[in-house]
């Protein structure tokens, strides 16, 4: 399908209302815009049955600038808010964005807990390694020996994967692209949306100003060059050692599951509460 870029600029961007958009030029924030956008459009979904719902940082500013059903909450809850949506309309498509920091430090409990309980959600993470809005402090993804304003001299404790505690914790589907490999995105980010279940993509992205700079990286383009020459496919990562995969990016998908989902157990629990009433 020809995707018309300039179409859906005008059809789900508030283009005449949010913008200029506060992002720093070259942020990976709007290749994930774009890639989300896209996967909307070829789902053929309108504007209406869509909730796009974030935290708080500059990837969690996307639901200001899109025409959806949209809530821009408190720093780490996206998905309580979201939770709540779903359970009371769930016939709404509920997509969560949200930044590393926002999804795995202060908002890490809601998210390990959402994976467990398999909610019909969808959460994209953008994972820029450190918390960009607030001036380039160490998140949960940062790597060891990293530089941040609160790690000076080198951070002292080890990242973990996003998508790999997703997995263990629970999620129905779970993948990772990064913001060089766009066009893999937003097919994953399809395939999210219309899976029954907690959904999860984490998207590795570029806060070239706040932590690139500080760890000589490069610019915006040479950290894109370096998702490039460090990703391998899921199929590929399979015939690697542990050794070999040091410092690599695994892309694509990495589970893909049926599970029971909360948001429809819930559902009948209801269902079976209200039959036993009715005996009594
Ligand atoms: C309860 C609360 N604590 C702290 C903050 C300050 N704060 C705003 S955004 C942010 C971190 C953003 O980092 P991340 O979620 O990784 O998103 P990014 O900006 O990198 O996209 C913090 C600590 C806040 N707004 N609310
Ligand atoms: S501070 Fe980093 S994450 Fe925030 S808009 Fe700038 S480049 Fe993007």
């Amino acid at each position: 399908m020809t995707i018309p870029a300039q179409a859906i600029r005008h059809k789900y961007l508030r283009h005449n209302k949010k913008f200029p958009h506060v992002w720093c030029p070259g942020c990976g924030n709007g290749i994930v815009m774009a890639a989300l956008l896209r996967a909307i459009y070829r789902m053929e979904l309108s504007k209406d049955e869509i909730v796009l719902a974030s935290g708080i940082g500059c990837s969690s500013r996307m639901p200001t600038y899109t025409d959806f059903n949209t809530l821009h909450t408190t720093h780490g809850r996206a998905l309580t808010f979201a939770t709540g949506l779903k359970l009371a309309k769930p016939s709404l498509n509920v997509v969560t964005i949200m930044g590393d920091g926002d999804a795995t430090a202060i908002g890490g409990n809601h998210f390990i807990h959402a994976a467990r309980r398999n909610l019909n959600l969808t959460a994209i993470i953008v994972n820029n390694s450190i918390y960009g809005m607030t001036g380039g402090q160490y998140s949960p993804t940062t790597p060891f020996g990293s530089k941040s304003t609160t790690s000076l001299y080198g951070h002292i404790e080890h990242d973990f994967s996003i998508a790999e505690l997703a997995v263990t914790a629970g999620a129905s589907f779970v993948a990772r692209a990064t913001v060089y490999h766009a066009a893999l995105m937003d097919k994953l980010i399809e395939q999210a949306m219309r899976k029954r279940g907690f959904a999860v993509v984490e998207v590795i992205s570029n806060c070239h100003v706040q932590y690139g700079r500080r760890n000589k990286l490069g610019g915006a383009v040479e950290m894109l060059k370096t998702y490039r020459d460090n990703a391998v496919t899921v199929k590929k990562a399979e015939k690697l050692s542990a050794e070999e995969l040091a410092g690599k990016i695994t892309i694509g998908v990495l589970t893909d599951r049926e599970m029971p989902i909360s948001t429809e157990e819930y559902k009948k629990v209801r269902q079976r509460a209200n039959e036993a009433e009715g005996e009594l």
